[in-house]
């Protein structure tokens, strides 16, 4: 049964000229194919002849601005719907709606499919389809974690061989039977015959849909970000969760850094923070402490791993950056910028100035005089609002970072000695505190807090928690993630777990300013934490853990108020009764699989605050 006017397979050119053995992976293609009707059928090989061909295609259409100062970079506008990841649709379909938890929209996998099966009936009409086979973590894994993304986006297509490990070199290791996640991705914007493409197609039906038992994504309608490259949050923290747990490790919202102290000592760390709270810039920190060296390895994702040793190892699943444009200038982070003027990037949503280069808000200290803004329109310093979107971003190849540390892509990965949680909080939390141990790090990272920001749709600052910066990632039900979290720590040897702080660099004064400097000068934050974990650094006891006083924090050359930084570390215990009450309705919320043991964190943390 054939709806008139659908090709039939044998029709779509491309379809057959698969350059693999694999059945399940030929039989699903052909399976969508058939389903979404494309024109035609491009498998990628991820080659350099295939980005000029693909990105000439889009500049050609009017997605990408070719960049006339950078070599091979590209600007794209989105539309104007399709900024962020969007929270309220996107949905876990486990077959047992428990298993969703209170963090998910949970449907019916069955009900679902049902939806999105006839969403997706037609919906490449007109375009091509890609299959794009990529692979997340070193290609050198004993057991490489496979996916396969079809798009009928070719912008999503260019953007994944900078985010993955994409094409041919990812194909290799399918051979005729490897294990993959399937992807399937459609803007929903099919074309007529003769209907003229619009630069950004996509749709306002949207759907971002995870079946955990399938390890299967099925993303509609949004050519965006998380929403669209789906290796990112989608495979490598939903269903990567979801495996982790099935396989005993970590799937986690966290940059990796490798930290040399003057006196050659090495520490790994890996910190999670909330969407567009800093991680990109923490993970290419710039000491500004004397003699310290910072090193790059992921600034998004880790996948976290028992070694043979008993330690935590982390690696990064990701081959490239998505950062937030935003802020980043020589001055925050000049890392991030020589590696953006190495070219070979795509930037989304920033604005595009007259000689033909990108511009954004901290960039430079003073605008330019005109600009085009990213939607489009004329751009003066005197204009309402800003030139780039909050949310828009750089998307570059990790190998041009010139801090990435030699083993970033080392299938073994790093071993991690210290676990930073941190939200951006204008009060209540300090600058830095350490947990007393596992169970206490995991109760920082259950009741971490934030203010929403334009990473999602949504409104922006509003506090709310977000445990482990993975509240809209978790896979599975958040209490039995906690309980993962608690098993693996007791299983462990004490000695050998990574040291687990909390971090808070968006503290304020009365009349809103910073209190602590940031960016660089976080180094000072991450010295004390190597102190503590070799037993140099002091600290002060209180209700929350360890913080050091104003003293135990090398502040040489720092250019703050002493009184900012004091107040920065200050633990006021005034401000928690308001504080215990967000986490009491927290923890009514997740209900009976809440793990015993952060109830006695939490009872233990009231004693100590009297
Ligand atoms: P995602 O890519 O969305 O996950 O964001 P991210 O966590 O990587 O955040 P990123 O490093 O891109 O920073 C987001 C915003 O926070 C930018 O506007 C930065 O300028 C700002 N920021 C980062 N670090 C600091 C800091 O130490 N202090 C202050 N005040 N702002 C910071
Ligand atoms: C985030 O929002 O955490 C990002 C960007 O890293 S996105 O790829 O849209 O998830
Ligand atoms: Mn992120």
């Amino acid at each position: 049964m054939r709806t008139t006017g659908v090709p039939t397979l044998s029709t779509i050119p491309g379809l057959d000229s698969a350059p693999t053995t694999h059945r399940t992976l030929l039989a699903w293609v052909h399976e969508v194919a058939d389903l979404t009707a494309p024109q035609r059928v491009v498998w990628c090989d991820g080659s350099d002849d295939e980005w000029r061909r693909l990105t000439t295609d889009l500049v050609n259409v009017g997605t990408l601005v070719r960049l006339r100062q950078q070599p091979n970079s590209f600007a794209a506008a989105s539309d104007p719907s399709d900024v962020a990841r969007v929270e309220d649709c996107t949905y876990l379909c486990s077959k047992d709606e428990p298993d969703a938890g209170p963090t998910n929209n949970w449907m019916d996998p069955v009900d679902m499919k049902i939806i999105m099966t006839e969403l997706y009936r037609g919906s490449m009409r007109g375009r091509t389809m890609y299959v794009v086979p990529f692979c997340m973590g070193p290609l050198t894994a004993a057991h490489p974690k496979l996916g396969v993304e079809i798009t009928d986006s070719a912008y999503v297509a260019v953007s994944m061989r900078l985010m993955t490990r994409m094409g041919a070199m990812a194909l290799e290791k399918f051979g005729d039977d490897a294990e993959f996640v399937k992807a399937l991705h459609s803007v929903g914007a099919p074309l007529k015959p003769g209907q003229a493409d619009v630069p950004w197609p996509c749709s306002d039906v949207k759907y971002i849909s995870h079946f955990p038992e399938e390890r299967a994504i099925w993303s509609y309608g949004s050519g965006y970000g998380g929403n669209s490259l789906l290796g990112k949050k989608s495979y490598s923290l939903r269903i990567g969760s979801v495996v982790a747990r099935d396989e005993g490790w970590l799937a986690e919202h966290m940059l990796i850094l490798k930290l040399t102290s003057p006196a050659g000592a090495v520490h790994y760390a890996a910190a999670a923070f909330p969407s567009a709270c800093g991680k990109t810039n923490l993970a290419m920190l710039q000491p500004t402490l004397p003699g310290w060296k910072a090193e790059t390895l992921g600034d998004d994702i880790a996948w976290l791993r028992f070694g043979p040793d008993g330690r935590l190892y982390a690696v990064n699943p990701e081959f490239g950056f998505f950062g937030v444009a935003p802020g980043t200038g020589y001055r925050t982070n000049p890392v991030a910028m020589r590696m953006i003027e190495q070219g070979n990037a795509i930037f989304t949503n920033v604005a595009v100035t007259d000689t033909g280069d990108v511009w954004w808000e901290g960039l430079t200290e003073q605008a330019p005089q005109h600009l085009t803004d990213w939607q489009g329109r004329d751009w003066h310093p005197d204009f309402a609002e800003p030139a780039a979107h909050p949310s828009s971003r750089f998307c570059t190849p990790i190998q041009q970072c010139p801090t990435l540390a030699p083993e970033w892509d080392d299938p073994a990965g790093v071993p991690i000695s210290a676990i930073l949680f941190g939200g951006r909080r204008a009060t209540t939390m300090p600058l830095v505190v350490e947990s007393r141990d596992w169970q206490h790090g995991v109760f920082l990272g259950a009741t971490l807090s934030s203010e929403t920001t334009g990473a999602t749709d949504g409104e922006v600052g509003v506090v709310r928690r977000d445990p482990m910066a993975m509240r809209l990632f978790i896979g599975y039900h958040v209490g039995d993630y906690f309980a993962h979290w608690l098993a693996l720590g007791a299983g462990a040897d004490p000695a050998k777990l990574p040291r687990i702080f909390g971090v808070n660099w968006f503290r304020r004064g009365a009349d809103g300013r910073f209190l602590w400097p940031g960016f660089r000068d976080n180094s000072r934050v991450l010295a004390w934490i190597t102190g503590r974990i070799d037993g140099t650094a002091d600290a002060v006891d209180t209700p929350l853990g360890a913080v050091p006083a104003a003293g135990d924090l090398d502040l040489t050359g720092l250019d703050a108020d002493p009184g900012d930084v004091a107040e920065a570390l200050a633990v006021h215990p005034g401000e928690w009764p308001a504080e215990l009450d967000l986490i009491r309705d927290w923890f009514t919320t997740i209900g009976d699989k809440l793990p015993r043991e952060l109830h006695d964190e939490f009872d233990a943390l009231v004693r100590r605050l009297g």
